[in-house]
C-alpha cells in the first residue's frame, strides 16, 4: 500500500504464467468474458478487473461454507454494482456453491440461476438483490448494524455465536448516487468497525472518462465521514491487497474503504480502460485475443482447469471448518444459555411469538377518529415489548410519526443494544439499510417519515417488495442452516 499517484498508472504487465493464484484469478477473467460473450449480453469488463479481489476475499478471507450460504454467522459479501454479476457468479461456481458450470452457461438466459443482476433469494449465496447502483452500500451497512445488534443481544461472555464481518464492492456509480453519501454517513456516525467495502476505482463509466462527471476526493471525502481508508495502487498487487485487507480488518472502530485502482477489461488488449469493456461482449476474435494476453492456453469456451478448480475448492474445505467450529460454540451455547439460544434460533426462523399481537387494540368508529399516524404510534408501542425484533425509528421525524417506543433506549456505538434507529435526514439511506437489515436475518426493521418524502425512498421500496417475495425461500435455508 502506497499513497496513490495522481497519475494513474499505465496497466501493469501480466505476471509470467505458472502462479496457481494467477490461473485462479483469470478463471475468473475466462469465465466472465466467455458467459457474456454466449449471451451477447452483460458486462465482461468489471468482473475482469476486480477479479483480484473475489478469488482473496473468497479464498481466503471470507469466513463462509459454499455448502450452507443461510448459516446465520456467515460473512456477507454485496456486489453493490450489480451489473458486475459474472464476478459473483463465477466466484460462488468456482468456491463450490451449488451453481454449475451449465449455470454460468446460462447466464442472462430466462429462468435460469444467473440472470444478469444478483437476485436475493434466487442464486444460492447472493445475499441481497443489486443492480440500481448505490443501494447495495446501503443493504451492507444495514447488514454490519445487524450484527453489531444481535451481537450485543445474543452474545454471551465466552459464547460469541453472533461475530462476522461485512464487506461490499462498489463502482463509481455506487459512489456517484446520493445513496451512498446517506449510508456511508451514517456508517461512520454509527462507527460499524466490521464493514469493509472495496472501491473500484476504474475511472470509467458508460459514458467515457469519470473526468467527465466525477472529481470527487474519495478518500477525503469517505475519511470525512469517519471512515478508515486504504488504498491499493494496483488491484493486481496480490501482497498489497491482502495487507489492505488484513488493515481494514484490524481496524474495528471505523468502517473500512479499500481504493483500489483497477482497469475494467483486464486482460483484453483492445478494450483494457475503455468504457467499451462496460456493457457489451467483448467479440470473439477480442476474446480469443484476451486469452492470450492473460497466457489462458486452452481456447475452449468455460474450460478451467482442474487445478484451478481444485485450488478454488479448498475455500469449501476451509468454510465446512469455520462453520463446524461455530456449530461447536453454537451447541455449547445453546447448553449454557437454553432460553437465549432458543430465542436467537426463533429470530433467525423468523417466526414470531404466539402471543405477538395480544395488546393490540381495536380501533372502533366507536371510539372515536384516530390519525393515521397515531393509531400506527399505538400498535408500534403495542408489540415492541412482544416482538423484540422489531427494531427502527425514523428519519429525523419522531415527534411526528410517532415511532418512538416507550421504554426503548437508542442504538448507538455505545449501546448497541437499543433498539430505536435515528436516521437522520436520510431517507433513501434508512430505506437501503432497512433492506440489508432485513435480509441479514434475526430482526424486523422499520422506519417512518412523511408519505411524501417516501418518494425519496422509492428505489429500497421497489427492491424490499422483490425480496419480500423471495424471503421465504431464504428462511427455509436459514432453518436449515441451523440444524
Ligand atoms: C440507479 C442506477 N442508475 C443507472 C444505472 C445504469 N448503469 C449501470 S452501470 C452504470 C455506470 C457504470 O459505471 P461504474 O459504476 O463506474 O461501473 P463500471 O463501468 O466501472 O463497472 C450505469 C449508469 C444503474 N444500474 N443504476
Ligand atoms: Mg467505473
Amino acid at each position: 500500500m502506497e499513497p496513490a499517484t495522481a497519475q494513474a498508472p499505465a496497466p501493469p504487465a501480466i505476471p509470467a504464467p505458472g502462479d496457481l493464484d494467477l490461473l485462479c484469478i483469470n478463471a475468473i477473467r475466462i469465465l466472465a468474458m466467455d458467459a457474456v460473450q454466449k449471451a451477447d449480453s452483460g458486462h465482461p469488463g468489471t468482473p475482469m478487473a476486480l477479479a483480484p479481489i473475489a478469488y482473496l476475499l473468497y479464498t481466503r478471507h471470507l469466513r463462509h461454507d459454499p455448502a450452507d450460504p443461510a448459516w446465520p454467522n456467515r460473512d456477507r459479501f454485496v456486489l453493490s454494482c450489480g451489473h458486475a454479476s459474472m464476478l459473483l457468479y463465477s466466484s460462488l461456481y468456482l468456491s463450490g456453491y451449488d451453481l454449475s458450470l451449465d449455470d454460468i452457461k446460462n447466464f442472462r438466459q430466462w429462468g435460469s440461476k444467473t440472470p444478469g443482476h444478483p437476485e436475493y433469494g434466487h442464486t444460492p449465496g447472493v445475499e441481497t438483490t443489486t443492480g440500481p447502483l448505490g443501494q447495495g452500500i446501503g443493504n451492507a451497512v444495514g447488514m454490519a448494524l445487524a450484527e453489531t445488534h444481535l451481537a450485543a443481544i445474543f452474545n454471551r461472555p465466552d459464547y460469541e455465536v453472533i461475530d462476522h464481518r461485512t464487506y461490499f464492492i462498489c463502482s463509481d456509480g455506487d459512489l456517484m448516487e446520493g445513496v451512498s453519501h446517506e449510508s456511508a454517513s451514517f456508517a461512520g456516525h454509527f462507527k460499524l468497525g466490521k464493514l469493509i467495502g472495496f472501491y473500484d476505482d476504474n475511472h470509467i463509466t458508460i459514458d467515457g472518462s469519470t473526468d467527465l462527471t466525477f472529481t470527487d476526493d474519495t478518500q477525503r471525502r469517505f475519511e470525512a465521514y469517519g471512515w478508515h481508508v486504504l488504498r491499493v495502487p494496483d488491484v493486481n498487487d496480490l501482497v498489497a491487497l491482502d495487507a489492505a485487507i488484513r488493515a481494514a480488518q484490524a481496524e474495528t472502530e471505523r468502517p473500512s474503504l479499500i481504493m483500489c485502482r483497477t482497469h475494467i477489461g483486464y486482460g483484453s488488449p483492445h478494450k483494457v480502460d475503455s468504457a467499451k469493456a462496460h456493457g457489451e461482449a467483448l467479440g470473439v476474435a477480442e476474446v480469443a485475443l484476451s486469452r492470450k494476453e492473460l497466457r489462458w492456453p486452452w481456447t475452449e469456451a468455460f474450460f478451467v482447469p482442474p487445478e484451478a478448480i481444485a485450488h478454488w475448492r479448498l475455500a469449501r474445505d476451509a468454510g465446512r471448518d469455520v462453520h463446524a467450529s461455530w456449530q461447536m460454540r453454537y451447541a455449547a451455547y445453546q447448553q449454557a444459555h437454553t432460553q437465549t439460544a432458543a430465542e436467537l434460533d426463533r429470530r433467525l426462523r423468523g417466526v414470531l411469538r404466539p402471543d405477538w399481537d395480544a395488546d393490540i387494540p381495536v380501533f372502533t368508529p366507536e371510539n372515536g377518529n384516530v390519525a393515521s399516524r397515531a393509531a400506527s404510534g399505538i400498535v408500534l408501542n403495542a408489540i415492541a415489548a412482544r416482538v423484540p425484533e422489531l427494531i427502527g425509528g425514523s428519519a429525523d421525524l419522531t415527534p411526528s410519526n410517532n415511532t418512538s417506543l416507550a421504554g426503548i433506549l437508542n442504538y448507538n456505538p455505545g449501546d448497541r443494544a437499543g433498539r430505536y434507529l435515528h436516521f437522520g435526514i436520510r431517507e433513501h439511506g434508512m430505506g437501503a439499510i432497512l433492506n440489508g437489515m432485513s435480509v441479514h436475518g434475526g430482526l424486523i426493521p422499520f422506519g417512518g417519515t412523511f408519505l411524501i418524502f417516501s418518494d425519496y425512498m422509492r428505489p429500497p421500496i421497489r427492491l424490499a417488495a422483490l425480496m419480500r417475495r423471495r424471503r421465504r425461500t431464504s428462511v427455509e435455508r436459514a432453518c436449515g442452516a441451523l440444524r
